[in-house]
């Protein structure tokens, strides 16, 4: 069986041109890139207004990532990709009611993600019924009847799923989770589970908390920081920032990744005079070019070389106290590494024993050390153990629950990690789901629901037959996009929250809704007057976000507004939940989520504070771990090398710097000298004179997998690039369609969408 790349765009028909890839990140050009879609895109005074609210205490958060905000905020506290992200939501362009008689689904199918954004935004609820080619405008009484008629005829709850992507508040996601175990399933996939799933899993294990064990403050405060996975300059922008301020307080700062990332070497800050006229400041002091996937062989030789140096020098590497009294599992460790193949680390991490041993003898230096990642281990096969063997390390010397050192996982999605917090995952402990009974006085579902992957095997398999998604792009995020596009094709009904047109709404079942919702930046008027939500970020502050900009459209309901009318239409007045009290003041649901949600208590006070106020951490306030035996544990892992077949690479699949994950803001990648195309495909220039292929070629890309399904992703640009020897990269969503769904992170199910086999034919 042969599955093609089913849409867009190919290298033949866009309009590429390639470049040197950029050595250092932001300064001027970070600023006027930002400045010239949002003054054009949304008229002067728009825009001025938005981005001056922006992260301010009484504006709004970014809703491009989870970083945090500092104390002292500055007057432009945004980064040019938080621009573009605010541009593209407040835009006033909008889809005019013309567009859907004009439009056919089959119209819809033949365009990119790219275009489909550039429509505008999305201002009326619109119906597709069975049957029929077209969307047509529906009314949003008419809209909830239907899919309330529809959720209710079916033979059980869980034969529907209510999916969520991490722009939803707080306030949204908890009304949404308590909807959704009120009519009867724990079906509440979200992106997470395509994302960092591995470090909660892994950390949730190890520590007993899945989140950040640092502040913001502990950056400055650091020895050394050691970045992995994670490309910062453009996923991350204002971390650039706090990086540059540790750097100055004395940190050594190491990055580790395939790729050189031009935010990871050189940062030029576009808020100070120097960053504008001078060479800017150097970030990394050392830069691990690591082979996909060699992170886990990396972290256990330098835990080894640690444990050596001990060893050599008895009572003065290892902090004995912290491990006697916050730790196990240190013997089994240090008894499994004795047996440590230094050639399978090599070849698994493709570094030189001399690379391992500069960043070992840096560790062992460094009193305070913090190390963060991303999407780089998380979307690994064995993602989970590799982050447990991060945990590990810094065990070992007791960085955690000290100022200054700990682990950072930097989450992606602005609320990602709130929306777990208030309950968004398809199994949430017993603890949470019995303090909602308490609360609500029903007897919430217990058995684990689906998943994003299994979700889409659950539609494949005809045992889901609604799919509900509250924001996101679920079809252009998930791996294996012609399976799973045929499985999303499958439903019965398919409904879409949205701001604007994605590939979900092309992709869609026999009947399909899209009911549009206001942005994050739009202000919210209810019965009892204006609005505000909140979000939690990556360090676990929780903080009010203020909407400062007028709706686009009058027409437009709040998330809030359609998921509580959804639920009085499902549920009616069913265990006497107050849905239109919810509706009418947000203060009522803060009161909720007071009582059944952990360090939420006097939520409604706390979180109007200027700076809102920092959830509760056992392993980062007090060294307390709650897991079983209240210690941390320290892991055993069995190294697993990722075999690559000859004339094969390992491909990643990576964001560039102008999208924010399915959504194109442009066609060109800065900082990695790609301008007007995105059917690309980085390869090392070593390989590419070993296969026979040469910078500029053609190919056809074609992955590899035990189920022996060829998978083809048609017609990329080879671009000869600094990326790790064996190693490739291409875009996501483009080439999602090359990772198979079967292809998932063990423990998590997280797809492992950074290191696909593939093999290159030339195109026909
Ligand atoms: N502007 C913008 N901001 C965003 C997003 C966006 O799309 N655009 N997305 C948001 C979301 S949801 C997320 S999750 C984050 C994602 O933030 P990132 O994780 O930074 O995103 P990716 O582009 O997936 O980059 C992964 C990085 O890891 C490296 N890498 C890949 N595989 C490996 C490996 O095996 N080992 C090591 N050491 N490195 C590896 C890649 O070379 C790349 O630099 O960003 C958030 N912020
Ligand atoms: N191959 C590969 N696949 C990946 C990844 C990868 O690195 N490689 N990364 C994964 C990761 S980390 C993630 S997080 C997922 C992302 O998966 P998703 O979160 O599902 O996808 P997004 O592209 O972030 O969703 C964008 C859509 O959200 C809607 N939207 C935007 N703002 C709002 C709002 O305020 N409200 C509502 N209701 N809707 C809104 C818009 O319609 C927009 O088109 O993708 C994953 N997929
Ligand atoms: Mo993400």
């Amino acid at each position: 069986m042969t599955i093609e790349k089913p849409v867009g765009r190919s290298a033949a028909e866009d309009e590429l041109k390639v470049g040197a890839p950029k050595v250092w990140a932001a300064g001027v050009p970070g600023v006027t890139h930002s400045m010239i879609p949002a003054l054009t895109g949304m008229g002067v005074g728009r825009a001025a207004k938005g981005l001056l609210a922006m992260n301010q205490k009484d504006g709004f958060d970014c809703m491009s990532c989870a970083w945090e905000d500092p104390t002292e905020r500055k007057t432009f506290e945004f980064c040019e990709n938080g621009a573009k992200a605010l541009t593209w939501e407040a835009t006033p362009l909008t889809v005019p009611t013309s567009f859907w008689s004009e439009h056919s689904i089959d119209d819809l199918l033949t365009k990119d993600e790219y275009w489909l954004g550039m429509q505008g935004r999305l201002v009326e609820p619109v119906y597709k019924p069975a049957g029929k080619s077209h969307y047509q405008p529906i009314g949003w009484d008419d809209a909830f009847a239907l899919i309330a008629k529809k959720l209710n005829s079916l033979d059980s709850p869980d034969e529907a799923a209510f999916y969520t992507s991490g722009r939803t508040p707080n306030e949204t996601a908890f009304v949404y989770q308590l909807f959704a175990r009120a009519f009867g399933t724990n079906n509440l996939p979200d992106c997470s589970n395509m994302c960092h799933e591995s470090t909660g899993t892994a950390m949730s294990e190890v520590i007993g908390v899945g989140k950040a064990t640092i502040v913001y403050s502990d950056f400055e405060k650091a020895d050394l920081i050691i970045i992995m996975g994670q490309n910062p300059g453009t996923n991350h922008p204002r971390m650039l920032t706090v990086l540059e301020e540790a750097k100055r307080a004395g940190a050594e700062i190491v990055a580790v990744n395939p790729l050189l990332e031009a935010g990871l070497i050189r940062y030029k800050n576009p808020q100070k005079v120097g960053g504008i006229i001078g060479r800017g400041t150097g970030i990394a002091d050392q830069y691990l070019q690591i082979r996909l996937g060699g992170d886990m062989a990396l972290m256990q030789a330098i835990s080894k070389r640690v444990l050596d140096a001990e060893d050599a020098n008895p009572g003065t590497v290892l902090d004995h106290d912290f491990l006697e009294k916050h730790c196990e599992g240190l013997a089994e460790f240090r008894e499994h590494l004795a047996d440590l193949d230094e050639e399978a680390v090599l070849t698994a991490t493709g570094l030189t024993s001399a690379e391992i041993d500069e960043l070992a003898a840096r560790y062992v230096k460094a009193d305070k050390v913090i190390i963060t990642w991303a999407m780089g281990l998380t979307q690994h096969k064995r993602a989970v153990p590799t982050i447990k063997e991060i945990i590990n390390l810094l065990l070992l010397r007791g960085n955690m629950g000290k100022p200054g050192a700990g682990a950072s996982p930097i989450r992606g999605h602005s609320n990602v990690q709130g929306d777990r917090t208030m309950g968004i995952w398809e199994k949430m402990p017993p603890a949470f789901l019995d303090a909602l009974q308490r609360e609500f006085g029903f007897d919430p579902p217990r058995e684990e629901g689906v998943d994003a992957v299994n979700g889409i095997r659950a539609m494949r398999d005809g045992r889901i037959k609604v799919w509900f998604a509250l924001g996101g792009n679920l079809v252009g995020a998930i791996s294996d996009t012609g399976v799973s596009e045929d499985a999303i094709q499958q439903l019965e009904l398919s409904v879409q929250v949205s701001t604007k047109l994605n590939r979900s709404h092309a992709v869609i079942g026999e009947e399909a809704l899209i009911l549009p919702t206001m942005g994050r930046s739009e202000i919210d008027i209810q019965a009892d007057g204006e609005q505000f939500v909140s979000v939690e970020d990556t360090v676990a502050a929780v903080h009010a976000s203020y909407p400062k900009l007028t709706p686009v459209a009058p027409n437009l309901l709040s998330e809030v507004s359609i998921v509580t009318r959804l639920a009085r239409a499902v549920l009616d007045d069913k265990y006497g939940i107050d849905w239109a009290g919810f509706e009418r003041n947000y203060d009522t649901i803060r009161d909720r989520i007071a009582r059944v949600v952990p360090g939420f208590d006097d939520y409604n006070r706390k979180v109007r504070q200027d700076d809102g106020f920092m959830l509760p951490h056992g392993p980062r306030d007090s060294r307390t771990f709650p897991t079983p035996t209240g210690k941390a544990i320290i892991t055993v892992n069995d190294l697993e090398a990722l075999t690559v077949p000859p004339g094969r690479l390992l491909l990643q699949t990576v964001r560039s710097h102008d999208q924010f994950n399915t959504t194109t803001y442009s066609l060109n990648d800065r900082y990695r000298g790609v301008k007007k195309g995105r059917h690309v495909v980085f390869v090392n220039a070593d390989d590419l004179s070993e296969l026979g292929f040469a910078d500029g070629d053609i190919v056809d890309i074609h992955s590899e997998f035990a189920d022996g399904v060829d998978r083809v992703a048609k017609r990329f640009r080879i671009i000869s690039y600094p990326t790790a020897k064996g190693c490739a990269a291409a875009y996501f969503p483009e080439a999602n369609v090359l990772v198979p769904l079967d292809a998932t992170a063990e423990g998590s199910n997280t797809p492992a969408s950074k290191s696909v086999v593939v093999r290159f034919e030339r195109a026909g």
